[in-house]
């Protein structure tokens, strides 16, 4: 069984994967400056020319994106090639309802498949197996990118897209499933419904998962891989980025290697934004250097991370960042979706109740619970326990419509929840993660 996709660059020296990140960061710097005004602007404001950029040493001279560039430059500021050039686009839900959205031309596909396929892989998948890809489709980078993965390792792909749970099981079963790619909350929803259905580990062909898109804990994986019968792996990645693949574990499974090749990661003090050694925890930054439609330099990403450089077991040689710890802003990630305390404000606007609301998210067998709980305005109290759930159910569709996901809503008594004299403490988030 082979265990590397791309062992030349998978297992390449120091030396060599320094090389290789010097020479692409000089003409992607190049290539920024000469493309996008927006980040030449930036790189202008700081004294910098392409020139002074010269190795990666020079990295941290350069300034960093951040969230707000993304929207101050929505939709097209930061693209890198003309419009002609991009073959698709994704796109992740922002603060302000405003979404990001991400380009790609061919060439940047290419690379985020290979890096997909880098992790399946490494889960170890070959061309014999059938890969399930339960992530969504659409938008979301989860499908679009595990299935390009998939293809290019030649395995039989079922592109069936998240939900409809019964039909997973049965894919899984009539077609001789042997990978799965879904959040880890969802593969957990799947062991779930098995058990009901009276199935267990040895009824499905399945042998490996690739796990991301929100935090899970090892007490999850083993979780996972028991009620499964599976080797649970670890996928990260992000939109502005790509999508999935930025990073994955392999065999060791403590960690994933980030394909360096393409991604120079950086990890920072998130207040100082001073650059901290290997091994301390702090935000990740990432530097796409191979990426030509959206190519984001020192970006931002907010998740609390720590990397390593010891030699691992499986032969890789490129970095490793840990499990991230959480994010430095508000974002709840709940079943793999980005939910903002935002946009669930300005649906209860919209509807006419007041921001007097909380956010409930946990963990209940292992997968996310969300309630909503939203005070009534003394205007539309009432008894009347019809009206109240037909009340429920338009803000659950509301929020249905702007998240993506389902709420449950809970409408409580005119000033019952509780007021704060400083900060709101909208969200109780009661996951242990
Ligand atoms: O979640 C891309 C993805 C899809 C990754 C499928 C893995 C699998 P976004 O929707 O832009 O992209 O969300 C990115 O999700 O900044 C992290 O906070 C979080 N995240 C992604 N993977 C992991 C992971 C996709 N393995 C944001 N562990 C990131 C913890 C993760 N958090």
């Amino acid at each position: 069984m082979e265990r590397y996709y791309q062992p030349e660059i998978e297992c390449a020296s120091r030396d060599e994967i320094v090389a290789l990140q010097n020479e692409k960061l000089r003409k992607q710097v190049r290539h920024v400056w000469d493309s996008v005004p927006y980040y030449r602007k930036k790189m202008e404001e700081k004294g910098l020319t392409p020139d002074d950029i010269k190795t990666i040493d020079d990295l941290k001279k350069l300034p960093f994106l951040s969230k707000y560039d993304l929207r101050d430059s929505y939709p097209y500021g930061l693209l890198g090639v003309p419009l002609k050039d991009v073959v698709r686009i994704h796109s992740t839900s922002g603060t302000t309802g405003k979404r990001v959205v991400a380009f790609y031309t061919q060439h940047d596909i290419d690379l985020w498949e290979d890096c997909c396929a880098r992790a399946l892989v490494a889960a170890g998948a070959t061309d014999e197996d059938v890969c399930q890809v339960a992530y969504g489709f659409g938008l979301f980078t989860g499908g679009a990118g595990l299935n390009g993965g998939s293809h290019k390792l030649g395995c039989m792909t079922i592109p069936i897209s998240s939900g409809n749970t019964d039909r997973q099981i049965m894919f899984i079963q009539d077609l001789n499933a042997t990978v799965i790619c879904c959040t880890p909350s969802y593969a957990a929803y799947l062991g779930e419904r098995m058990k009901e259905l009276g199935l267990g580990p040895d009824d499905i062909p399945l042998k490996a998962g690739i796990f991301g898109a929100e935090a899970w804990s090892e007490e999850m994986r083993r979780d996972i891989e028991k009620t499964l019968g599976i080797k649970a792996f670890d996928i990260y990645g992000l939109t502005e980025l790509s999508g999935p693949g930025v990073a994955f574990e392999c065999s060791e499974q403590s960690g994933m290697h980030i394909n360096e090749d393409h991604f120079i990661a950086e990890i920072i003090d998130p207040d100082t934004e001073e650059v901290l050694p290997d091994g301390t925890w702090g935000e990740l930054v990432f530097t796409a250097i191979d990426k030509e439609a959206f190519p984001v330099i020192r970006y931002r990403t907010r998740d609390i991370c720590c990397l390593t450089r010891e030699k691992c077991s499986c032969g890789r040689t490129h970095v490793k960042m840990a499990k991230p710890r959480g994010r430095t802003d508000d974002m709840l990630i709940i079943r793999g979706v980005n939910v903002f305390p935002s946009q669930i404000e300005t649906v209860l606007l919209n509807n006419g109740y007041g921001a007097n609301y909380q956010i409930i998210v946990d963990r209940v067998n292992n997968t996310d619970t969300f309630e909503v709980r939203v005070e009534l305005t003394p205007e539309m109290f009432t008894d009347d326990l019809g009206d109240i759930a037909a009340k429920q159910k338009k803000l659950a569709d509301g929020l249905h419509a702007m998240l993506g996901i389902k709420a449950k809503v809970t409408l409580v008594a005119p000033k019952s929840i509780v007021r704060s004299e400083g900060k709101a403490v909208r969200v109780i988030d009661n996951r242990k993660i």
